[in-house]
């Protein structure tokens, strides 16, 4: 069993894809440990894109991350980190497999609906950013 971090980003919330993203989680057996809906200040998602520090489009991120609503999850399942990257389809929109969630409804590379843990390290780091032992329903 593997846990990951899902978000709803601001993009998908405000176009009403909650039920869409929860639709395709629970579809493919990603059962869904922990949910709850944030608005973040600038700093804190400045802090959860930290490894992003350096890159060019870090303003831009974080602003985007912090102008609106968020719905985090904690995803559970066998292999949940890659099968739900596989459900999320590629970064850039315009190269992820058709029936992806970002082929499906993302406009742009970075208002992409959704984000997903990439590995077991930056999930736990993720996880522990936005929820605490006893928000996580085993
Ligand atoms: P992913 O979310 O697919 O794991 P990361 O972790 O490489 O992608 O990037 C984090 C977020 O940064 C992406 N979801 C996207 O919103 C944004 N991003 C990544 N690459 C770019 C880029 N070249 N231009 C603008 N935004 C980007």
């Amino acid at each position: 069993m593997q846990t990951t971090l899902s978000i709803v980003k601001p993009d998908g919330v405000s176009r009403g894809l909650i039920g869409e993203v929860v639709k395709r989680l629970e579809d493919n057996d990603l059962r869904i440990a922990a949910m709850k809906m944030i608005h973040m200040t600038r700093t804190q998602a400045e802090g959860f894109y930290a490894v992003h520090r350096e890159r060019p489009f870090f303003g831009s991120l974080t602003e985007f991350m912090s102008s609106g609503p968020c719905v985090v999850m904690v995803l559970e399942g066998e292999d949940a980190i890659a099968r739900y990257r596989t459900l999320m389809g590629a970064t850039n929109y315009k190269e992820a497999d058709p029936g992806t969630i970002r082929a499906d409804f993302a406009t742009d590379i970075e208002k992409n609906v959704v984000h997903g843990s990439d590995a077991p390290e930056t999930a736990a780091f993720e996880i522990g950013y936005f929820f605490n032992r006893f928000e996580i329903v085993g």
